[in-house]
């Protein structure tokens, strides 16, 4: 199942979004929503997704924390149901290790901590104790407050340097399918995003393989314009893929998107440039 990691540095990999969020369109509770969700994760896998990120909590800026009853109720069922048809890679997007866990236990076989282990201090022994990867992703502060002031002196390396101390920290625990990502829009003005983009290749010296999420966020909104407002969702895609691209030639492994078939199309050609096939 994991697996799919052995598909590293063959081929870019896709990992394809889940959202799971109370349903606003119907009163229909948990039970639409969770129909919803395994329709979108049956669209995911048909349009090629490597790998699904299921996640029960935004993390976008300013969201407020869900707690720990609800992020269960959300994600538990829809992993199991996916699992019942697919032997997809699932990835569980949590910072709790009571969800992580239950994930874990539900079938899935990644976790994709957005605080690279330090939101809980239980969440390294039941990563380890699974054997399953981790995505360790750089962040400086956090997700309600992190838009507020970012600041570095070289942010390149400030992600680097915490990347690297994550490691360790996590071998510590027994973890040693380490995954790494410097968590594009996570306490970053748009000229920080940029800036590690262009240099992401830095971050190969950390030995992990690269992981990174552009996808629809705010730095393609705001360039891609021209006019003071930003782009809608609807036209981040364009941007996300150049984004992607470019990430892609300067090491990253895996990508983490919302639209999977336009990314797959474009890394077809990135990858027969990029592997030489
Ligand atoms: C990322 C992420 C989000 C990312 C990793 C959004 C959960 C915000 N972004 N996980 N999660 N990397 N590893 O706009 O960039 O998708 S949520």
């Amino acid at each position: 199942m994991t697996d799919v990691l052995s598909a590293l540095g063959k081929r870019t990999l896709v990992m394809g979004i889940l959202n799971v969020t109370p349903d606003s369109f119907s009163d229909g509770g948990q039970f639409f929503a969770l129909e919803r969700a395994v329709e979108h994760a049956r669209r995911l896998i048909a349009e090629g997704a490597d790998i699904l990120d299921i996640g029960g909590e935004s993390s976008r800026p300013g969201a407020q924390p869900v707690p720990e009853e609800e992020e269960l109720r959300r994600v538990v069922p829809v992993i199991r149901a996916i699992r019942q048809e697919s032997a997809v890679p699932i990835s569980i997007d949590t910072y709790k290790a009571t969800v992580a866990e239950a994930a874990l236990e539900a079938g899935a076989d990644i976790v994709n901590d957005i605080s690279a282990l330090r939101f809980d201090p239980r969440m390294g022994e039941i990563i380890a104790r699974a054997r399953v990867p981790v995505v360790l992703m750089h962040m400086q502060g956090e997700p309600r407050t992190m838009q507020q002031n970012p600041v570095y002196t070289d942010v390149v390396r400030e992600v680097k340097e915490f990347l690297a101390e994550r490691i360790a920290f996590a071998r510590a625990h027994g973890i040693e399918k380490i995954l790494v990502d410097p968590g594009i829009g996570f306490g970053k003005t748009v000229e920080h995003n940029i800036e590690i983009l262009r240099r992401l290749g830095e971050l190969r010296d950390l030995g992990c393989p690269i992981l990174i999420g552009t996808s629809r966020k705010s730095f393609i909104g705001r360039l891609g314009s021209t006019t003071p407002e930003p782009l809608p969702i609807h036209e981040r895609l364009e941007g996300t893929i150049a984004s992607t691209v470019i990430a892609v030639l300067n090491g990253a492994q895996i990508v983490r998107v919302h639209d999977v078939a336009p990314m797959k199309r474009a890394l077809a050609i990135v990858d027969a440039v990029r592997y030489d096939r």
